[in-house]
């Protein structure tokens, strides 16, 4: 794969000034989304939502853990530009004790399926293409073991035609007496053949992850697979990064690679290419001080060696950043996405205390941080009308009503799901994005580890296609591109093979299926 090692940063502003801030809309009694995070302490953590396209119509549904109570599918009715608006539907998934919930097609069938993540077994479900789920543990030999499972993150090793799946598995669930230091093992589901998945190796040592992430942080072609865990229960433990490579078992980053001990109460991986020089920056949302790691400055080949620029950035996010709580922070999921359409990635924090940890903030937050032309970031989520103090852990920005703006949902623990409505800057200029779809044939059809890049005169966006990290659950379906006051872009993408696309043209205010060879098709909804 060529690398660019292009110091072309956005286009900056003759006069610097703070970014529009979006005017976000509480939609969610309205647009029928009424769900709850419930149970006590072995529901703790978790509290995920899945959004993808489960009925082939091209809006975005979504599946939400329940915790202690059953998980719950909504079906997206909204119309293109009109008011968000779901309908909860019986889908197959209503499985109780559902901490975290992903999209991926399994078996590449071209309709998304559904991994829940529990306390208890995990279960593979098959979808149908109507938003309704068949479990296929059996059917596609997943061993669904009996833990207390977390974190997912997924991949389709090279010359696979079955995804890899790893699992983050919590504390010992049987442990309630002392649980510190009784992390249970992460597991590694490889395919075993075409059609299903291998016995699950364990990934040991394992340090109690919250999340997990596939991805490509040096573009060798190969994604390592990076584990966020919580030091609240391990011992000796640390932050971690292994090696995957094809037909080889699984090797820790360690020295020889650059790695550097960090211990953090992770809990979240969001990753974006910030500072555009191909390469994602990856935030770790933690107890009060979250980071923001980038790769330190490197001749040739990067070494694993990342240095924390959330303070110079402005994302820290320690505490909370309204209200009179002094306390310090806890943040769960974290997601970058552009919800001003100015082309610079924001990013999306949801907060909430553990339980009623007295040395934490419980009225917490979140946050919605909109990255300045600078690279900075500014704290916007009061003046957006998102700065919900309920306890949060899942959440996810995606354009629910495909009017061409994120949406934003929230997960709660002991309270209910909050859908935001996105309805643009109150004043100022109105930006206009494209949104892109991956379509492979045959194997990973929706194209995970691949690259999109969008191009605005000298400003390059650059996205790799991950599934995994966030908090519990994650996503699978359009890519969002903010294009500022450009009407036209040009879109490019490095496929999972390696095999880097033309540069093609794509309008604003328009949806695209980019497939191998051809050119963009664009894509309208039928309602
Ligand atoms: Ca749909
Ligand atoms: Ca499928
Ligand atoms: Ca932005
Ligand atoms: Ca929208």
């Amino acid at each position: 794969m060529r690398l660019m090692f292009s110091l072309l940063l956005f286009t900056t502003p003759a006069i610097a000034q703070d970014p529009a801030v979006p005017t976000f809309t509480e939609v969610s009694a309205r647009a029928g989304v009424t769900h709850t995070f419930a149970g006590e302490v072995d529901y703790m953590v978790g509290g995920g939502v899945a959004v993808t396209d489960c009925n082939g119509d091209g809006f975005e549904d979504m599946v939400i853990a329940g915790g202690a109570a059953p998980a719950a599918t909504f079906v997206n009715r909204s119309t293109s530009g009109g008011a968000v608006s779901f309908e909860r539907v019986t889908s197959g998934a209503e499985l109780d004790a559902v901490l975290g919930v992903y999209p991926l097609d399994i078996d590449s069938d071209g309709f998304k399926d559904l991994v829940l993540l529990r306390w208890g077994e995990n279960a593979v479900m098959r979808g149908k293409g109507d938003c309704t789920f068949a479990r296929a543990n059996e059917d596609w030999g997943f061993v669904g073991g009996d833990e207390w499972s977390t974190a997912l993150a997924a991949t389709w090793e090279r010359g696979q035609a079955w995804p890899t799946i790893a699992v983050g598995n919590y504390i010992d669930r049987k442990e309630e007496a002392f649980p510190w230091g009784s992390c249970t093992p992460n597991w590694l589901h490889r395919p075993a053949g075409a059609t299903g998945f291998a016995a699950p190796v364990e990934l040991t040592p394992s340090y109690c992850a919250l999340s997990m992430l596939f991805t490509d942080w040096n573009r060798s072609g190969t994604p390592g697979l990076r584990v966020s865990n919580d030091r609240e229960y391990y011992k000796g433990g640390q932050e971690q990064m292994w090696h995957l490579d094809p037909g080889q078992p699984p090797v820790l980053y360690g020295d020889a690679d650059g790695w550097k001990r960090l211990r953090i109460w992770g809990m979240g991986i969001a990753s974006h290419d910030l500072t555009g020089d191909g390469y994602p920056e990856y935030f770790l949302t933690s107890m009060a001080d979250n980071k923001l790691q980038t790769l330190k400055p490197f001749e040739g080949t990067p070494k694993a060696d990342f240095e924390d620029v959330a303070f110079a950035k402005g994302a820290t996010a320690h505490r909370p950043h309204t209200g009179d709580d002094l306390r310090p922070s806890t943040a769960w999921h974290a997601q970058f996405d552009d919800v001003n359409n100015d082309g610079l990635a924001d990013l999306y924090v949801v907060k909430g205390n553990v339980a009623r940890m007295p040395d934490f903030a419980a009225a917490d937050p979140n946050n919605l941080l909109l990255q300045r032309a600078d690279g900075t970031f500014m704290e916007a989520s009061v003046a957006a009308g998102v700065a919900s103090t309920r306890t949060g852990r899942g959440g996810a920005l995606a354009d629910l009503n495909l009017d061409g703006r994120l949406d934003m949902v929230a997960v709660n623990r002991w309270d209910g799901v909050e859908v935001w409505q996105n309805d643009g800057p109150e004043s100022g200029p109105v930006s206009a994005s494209v949104a892109l779809m991956l379509a492979l044939p045959g194997i990973n059809r929706d194209g995970v580890g691949s690259w999109i890049e969008v191009r605005t005169g000298k400003a390059v966006q650059r996205r790799e296609i991950t599934l995994g990290g966030g908090h519990a659950g994650g996503q699978l379906g359009w890519w969002h591109f903010g294009l500022s006051d450009a009407t036209q872009a040009e879109a490019r993408v490095s496929w999972p093979d390696g095999t880097e696309g033309p540069w093609q043209a794509v309008a604003a205010g328009t949806r695209y299926v980019l497939s191998k060879g051809a050119a963009p098709a664009v894509w309208t909804a039928a309602r």
